[in-house]
């Protein structure tokens, strides 16, 4: 009998999603709301408005998300930043492999942002980005995302910290933040004890046809060298 392999075992209860990309266009806004609802939420999962902390205040720019009063210390203020959280479905996990954002700086303006996320209660840099003394549009902004964001069955909230501001009457917006997402159905308990179940039926039966063929194998009876029996003692 074959062996069914694990790996394909496994992927009898795995969906992997197609990797939809979210998306915050900002379209028709005034740049200066509380909050602003994302473009659509992936299938598999919802996306929060995107929001600022109680340390930034909004400004206005159409079709972008902008503030104020960022600081200018040249580390960043945990209350200076921009918000949203993605979460997973009951029975989905999901995967995050990259955020991206356009942006742009008044005259004087933020000269650094970053991104951190909840999973280590947004005590480490994920990326980390210089903005030049200018006020240009840098489009594409993007962070890559390692394994820590692969499977995540618990919501997810990311903040972009921006700092170093040369006035807390400058400001920065960003636009088009967006991030590829993959979601998974989770397997239910009795799912991981069906695949179990299997797994095991399966290398018991590998186990006993080993078995037989080196039972087989042997030598038979007729053809094995006999005992020899001395007689006589040592000279
Ligand atoms: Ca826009």
């Amino acid at each position: 009998m074959k062996i069914i392999p694990i790996a394909v075992l496994s992927c009898l209860f795995v969906t992997e999603g197609s990797g939809a990309v979210i998306l915050y266009s900002f379209t028709g806004s005034s740049g200066n709301e509380p909050v602003f609802p994302v473009d659509s939420s992936p299938e598999g999962g919802g996306l929060s408005d995107f929001s600022r902390g109680t340390g930034i205040q909004p400004s206005s720019k159409s079709g972008a998300f902008s503030a104020k009063s960022w600081t200018t210390q040249s580390s960043l203020d945990t209350s200076d930043y921009f918000s949203f959280t993605l979460s997973p479905d009951a029975g989905q996990s999901f995967s995050l492999t990259r955020l991206e954002l356009d942006e742009r700086r008044s005259g004087t303006g933020i000269r650094e942002w970053s991104v951190r996320s909840s999973l280590d209660s947004y005590s480490t840099d994920l990326g980390v980005f210089s903005v030049p003394d200018n006020s240009d549009v840098r489009s594409s902004q993007t962070l890559s995302l390692g394994d820590a964001f692969s499977r995540l069955t618990q919501p997810v909230e990311f903040r972009v910290f921006a700092y170093s501001a040369e006035s807390s009457v400058g400001t920065w917006w960003v636009d088009n933040v967006q991030g590829t997402v993959t979601f998974s159905a989770v397997p239910e308990p009795e799912e991981y004890a069906t695949v179990s179940a299997l797994i095991l039926l399966g290398l018991a039966i590998h186990r006993r046809q080993k078995n037989r063929e080196l039972v087989s194998n042997q030598p038979s009876t007729s053809s094995k060298a006999r005992p020899v029996i001395c007689i006589g003692g040592l000279s």
